[in-house]
């Protein structure tokens, strides 16, 4: 069972990814988990914070020569601005963050809450999630993130393969899919920005590759969607979570919804192994299992809750009101949040292989896997 849980504060010392039951035998790069790292400190509308870090990854435990033991590996990021212990409590809370329900939950301070409810944290599950990839890339299974909305101004994806849209989406400073909306959408940015304002977005990620057969309908916590969905729904500011049609199936009778089964001979050596769609509303999702279709799923992503022109708050002593507390931030992250769902979407993915073809070594899941489609095959 692969699993990862994390530690860390925002303006703590360190952050920090246990990830547990990691195969043996996956040659780990480390600058390839950089990158992911750096995408997420990026994006148009980001704050003052991402100009104090640098992120990069340790692999503190769990390599040798570079490569997985089969151990626990702990992977860390340093917050270069460390600086909790001087940090005051915040008076006022803010609307939309963790800080009144937490300074309830814990009958504490806000401080005490909101440095780990912070979306920091998320820089290690995307060192998590990239370190997944890596594995994930053995089976030949890529997973894709962009961004189709900021502020409610849609990005209309540009069609092409996957290289063509990686390079489309590396050269956008909004992580979208269509460059020409890119002006636009960093004014609208700008004049939120402007008034003391913040914007969301969603988000789309796609999985390429998948076999046939991740996940389970027979119970209902190892259903694959099920999964996803608390994965990506458990990111920061993330309210709703949707795969393939979503929501728009409620409204569609079953004969528009459902995609037909073909078989097509000369694509049996594909992961679909011949079954093809000609749509794929169910966003390679049916039981709770991978169909052979690519999965497709999408986040909304509230706006940042620090707000420069503050919400009406109340004085937790006093019970007065106030405006809420301001504290550096962003005015839109959306961007960011895409690296890090499509990383906690590989996390997820990498946990369902490792379910299906588990086994203590790579070597041994890459066997596993080939048995099991040359069964499929001739069943
Ligand atoms: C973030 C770092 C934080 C915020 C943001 C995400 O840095 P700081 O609080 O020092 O400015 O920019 O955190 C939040 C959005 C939040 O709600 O707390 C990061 O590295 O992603």
């Amino acid at each position: 069972m692969l699993r990862y849980w994390t530690a860390g504060e925002s303006h703590g010392k360190t952050l920090i990814a246990l990830v547990d039951g990691f195969p043996a035998g996956v040659t780990v790069d480390t600058d390839a988990i950089d990158v992911e790292l750096k995408r997420r400190q990026g994006g148009y509308g980001r704050g003052g914070r991402q100009r104090i870090e640098t992120d990069k990854v340790d692999v503190r435990t769990g390599i040798w020569h570079g490569v997985t033991l089969g151990s626990p590996i702990a992977l860390e990021v340093v917050n270069r601005d460390y600086k909790l212990e001087r940090l005051d409590d915040l008076p006022r809370p803010r609307p939309g963050h963790g800080d009144l329900t937490g300074a309830m939950k814990f009958l504490g301070s806000i401080r005490g809450v909101l440095e780990r409810a912070s979306a920091r944290e998320t820089a290690v599950r995307v060192a998590a999630g990239a370190l997944a990839k890596q594995l994930l890339a053995a089976f030949e299974i890529t997973v894709f993130g962009y961004v189709t909305e900021v502020g409610g101004e849609r990005i209309e994806p540009i069609e092409g393969t996957l290289d063509e849209q990686r390079s489309i989406r590396d050269q956008s400073e909004l992580y979208g899919l269509n460059l020409d909306r890119d002006p636009a959408i960093k004014a609208l940015i700008d004049r939120t920005g402007k008034d003391g304002d913040t914007l969301g977005g969603i988000i789309e990620v796609r999985v390429d590759g998948v076999p046939f057969g991740l996940g389970t309908h027979a119970q209902w916590d190892r259903k694959l969607d099920g999964r996803l969905a608390q994965a990506v729904m458990a990111v920061q500011a993330i309210k709703g979570v949707e795969i393939g049609m979503g929501f728009e199936a409620a409204r569609r009778p079953g004969s528009q919804v459902h995609d037909p089964i073909h078989y097509d001979e000369s694509k049996k050596d594909t992961p679909n192994l011949g079954y093809t769609r000609p749509s794929n509303n169910a966003g390679g999702l049916e039981a709770g299992m991978t169909n052979g279709q690519p999965i497709v799923i999408r986040a909304a992503k509230k706006p940042i809750s620090t707000l420069a022109k503050p919400l009406e708050s109340v004085n937790l002593d006093t019970k007065e009101p106030v405006e809420a507390s301001y504290e550096r931030s962003d005015v839109c992250a959306i961007s960011a949040a895409s690296v890090i769902v499509e990383n906690v979407v590989a996390f997820e993915i990498a946990c369902a292989v490792v379910d299906k073809f588990g086994g203590d070594s790579l070597s041994e899941m890459l066997g596993r896997y080939e048995m099991f489609l040359k069964m499929a095959r001739e069943r």
